[in-house]
């Protein structure tokens, strides 16, 4: 078993901290943080903050010390989460849930791939076929999502532009036996436009740099990524810790492990040319209507697409509208219009190509022939990457009320009196985000319905007018409160960790779907299978779709409520990243910058919630068995009627009875200082035991 930690590293567990404030908990984190320590538990919760350097940690030595284990009898790890989650899962038949969250760069993604590790290391001793295949497709998804969903960022060389949810599923044994993967609003605009300093998706680069001769000259491509429109426009470097060229090869190897056919992996290149042709089309204007330079690329887009070249052209140069009297007319674009449609288009395929992706994976991973009659009670984990969930949500409030609602049922269970904390209710702030007809989403919606008209200034009016009085909305033109905000543009909601200031620029914009029917049906003819199956919609008329579609918005904040749903049914345990600092040294503990996340992801009142009730709660079977040595009455065996008068007879000997209360089948202890006091008796007393026992055998 790993050494507990000792107090020169600082302490292990926020609970434990001698006054919960802003200070001391800053102080403990720095302190562990320059130990190499960088991981702190709080209670159950695991606080990360991300090392910038391969720490010796996750081996396999490491991961049989967690297996099995209780949480605090190591020192804190993502694995002892993970064992929890799992132990959980497995002896109650509890789905679980495993929520990361943190900002860009914190270490949510390398987390979320450390538990999964975990996972497998620990299941499937037997090493059985199916379940090792589905454990290794679980794994090498992780390779494909990320060389399709991340891309270098400014911020993160490798940044999830996509939010992912993960569930894994088990059989009675405790082996995964499939999986399910949900993919969260990608960001379709990197496809076409990307930062100073920042890349396309990893996708593009590694095709361009990693792909065969042969592959390169069917796609009509260059392996210059500075050629291309859409991957020069921000950085083409290859990145030191991501290897374009290898990547490639890992990429192509996973896909062929996952189950793609040849044909299939064929349209996923083909289709990242289609967008690097399309990226390089200019349209110039005859005065009136855009007309197209370049017939090449053209044809170059036909052929990788199994398209006609004139409807190809036709689709880029006009679009289909019907009239008042029903009357269906083509309608010439504009130079604007033309490059705006061909953006859209570019971005639609590359987010078809990447649902896709997604569902092709969850088709190999779902679990097939499960009878529960036959097989036992089939249990979830799921693994929460939160990207893009923080946007509407702030979701530390729901982070404190899913605990202390966890909390709270537990106690009820197990029959102890529950103490009520007040603690801050976000219903207010999702009702300005969500509320029918009154809410920002639902404005938003109804300025996308008045196409044309409504500009994003006039969209900021309509809700200055609607929201003015919200307690909890500004805007620079309401009330100019500091020169931070633009008066045109900006508006502001108050949140409980902070104030956040919000643009309407472009919302308009990327709030609408603004892709014309003629690139869906043009897909959709395509005799390539698989493009065909990405546009099952381009097989509606004109007519039948000048119904228009759910906004983006609200798309996204159905997918949300739906997640929510998902993990609120689950058992959550948590990890909290944290980003030490902005230009990802190991050396570097940012003060400011970590305050500011200790705060915004409400880890104080975390520990005051813990400390306020019961920090650890052990069976009295499993304390019993693992502290009899600390005590004479239980030594080696006890004499009482139930384990639970025996654990009775431990507390009392040490003199903890105000720290523990009983519960019908648990110890409920308040704060882990007595847990670690009974752990350093126990690891004491171990070698004397030993000494004593091989006496015994010796027959001494
Ligand atoms: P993120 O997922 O939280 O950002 P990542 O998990 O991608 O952040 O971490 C960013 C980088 O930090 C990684 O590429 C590693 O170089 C380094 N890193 C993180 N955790 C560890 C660790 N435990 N050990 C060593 N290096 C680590 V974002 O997806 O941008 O929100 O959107
Ligand atoms: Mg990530």
């Amino acid at each position: 078993m790993a050494e507990l930690e000792g107090l020169e590293f600082g302490k292990s567990d926020f609970v434990l901290l001698d006054e919960v404030t802003m200070e001391q908990f800053m102080e403990n984190l720095k302190l562990r943080f320059e130990k190499g320590r960088i991981y702190t538990f709080i209670g159950e919760v695991v606080v990360s903050v991300n090392p910038y350097k391969q720490l010796d940690i996750y081996g396999k030595e490491v991961i049989e010390d967690y297996r099995g284990r209780e949480l605090y009898e190591n020192p804190p790890h993502l694995y002892a989460v993970a064992d929890a989650a799992y132990k959980a899962m497995k002896r109650r038949a509890k789905d679980t849930c495993i929520v990361i969250s943190g900002e860009s760069g914190a270490g949510k993604t390398e987390a979320s791939k450390f538990i999964m590790q975990y996972i497998a290391a620990i299941t499937n001793p037997s090493q059985r076929a199916e379940v090792e295949s589905v454990k290794n497709v679980l794994l090498k998804s992780n390779c494909v999502l990320e060389a399709f969903g991340n891309a270098k960022t400014n911020r993160n060389d490798n940044s999830s532009r996509f939010g992912k949810y993960m569930d894994i599923n088990f059989n009675f044994n405790g082996d995964p036996t499939g999986g399910h993967i949900n993919n969260y609003l990608l960001e379709k605009s990197r496809v076409v436009q990307q930062q100073e300093g920042e890349r396309n998706f990893h996708s593009y680069y590694q095709l361009l740099r990693g792909g065969s001769d042969d592959l390169l000259k069917s796609l009509y491509l260059q392996r210059d990524p500075a050629e291309y429109a859409y991957t020069s426009q921000g950085a083409t470097v290859t990145l030191a810790s991501n290897n374009d060229s290898l990547c490639h090869k890992a990429v192509l190897a996973a896909l062929k492990v996952i189950g793609f056919t040849a044909d299939e992996i064929s349209s996923i290149y083909k289709i990242l040319g289609t967008i690097l042709h399309l990226g390089n089309l200019q349209f110039t204007s005859d005065g009136e209507h855009a007309t197209l330079d370049g017939e090449d690329t053209v044809k170059h887009i036909s052929k990788l697409t199994s398209t006609e070249a004139e409807n190809a052209r036709k689709a880029l140069l006009y679009r289909t509208v019907a009239t008042g009297g029903g009357e269906v007319i083509e309608k010439g674009h504009n130079e604007q219009q033309a490059s705006f449609g061909k953006d859209a288009f570019a971005k639609a395929l590359y987010e078809r190509l990447f649902g896709w992706i997604v569902g092709r994976i969850n088709a190999v991973i779902e679990v097939k022939d499960y009878n529960p009659a036959l097989h036992g009670k089939n249990t979830v984990i799921g693994v929460l990457d939160i990207y893009g969930f923080e946007i509407f949500y702030n979701n530390r409030s729901l982070f404190i009320e899913l605990i202390l609602r966890q909390e709270q049922d537990e106690y009820q269970r197990e029959g102890i009196t529950w103490q009520h904390i007040e603690y801050f209710n976000n219903q207010i702030i999702v009702d300005l985000v969500e509320q029918s007809h009154k809410g920002i989403i639902s404005i938003l919606d109804e300025a996308c319905l008045t196409v044309g008209k409504v500009t994003d200034t006039v969209c900021l009016d309509s809700m200055n007018k609607k929201l003015g009085q919200h307690p909890h909305y500004t805007s620079r033109k309401l009330l100019p409160p500091d020169k931070t905000m633009e008066f045109n543009r900006d508006f502001r909601i108050r949140h409980y960790a902070g104030d956040v200031t919000y643009s309407v620029e472009g919302f308009l914009d990327k709030n609408k779907d603004p892709l014309f029917q003629d690139f869906k049906r043009l897909m959709y003819n395509s005799s390539d299978p698989v493009l065909k199956e990405m546009w099952p919609d381009g097989k509606m008329s004109i007519t039948e779709v000048t119904k228009r579609p759910l906004t983006a918005a609200t798309l996204f904040k159905n997918s949300i409520i739906a997640l929510v749903d998902k993990l609120a049914c689950k058992e959550p345990y948590y990890v909290r990243c944290i980003k030490p600092n902005e230009v990802k040294s190991p050396l570097l503990f940012d003060d400011a910058r970590c305050q500011h996340q200790v705060a915004y992801l409400g880890l104080l009142e975390n520990v005051r919630v813990r400390r306020a009730g019961f920090a650890y709660r052990q069976p009295y079977a499993r304390f019993l068995q693992r502290y009899k040595m600390t005590c004479e009455y239980t030594w080696p065996n006890h004499l009482m009627s139930t384990d639970q008068e025996a654990v009775e007879a431990i507390v009392n000997q040490h003199g903890f009875e105000d720290d523990v209360a009983y519960g019908l089948t648990k110890l409920f202890v308040r704060t882990p200082r007595t847990l670690f006091t009974l752990e350093q008796e126990r690891a004491a007393l171990i070698p004397i035991l030993v000494l004593f026992l091989q006496k015994v055998w010796r027959g001494a």
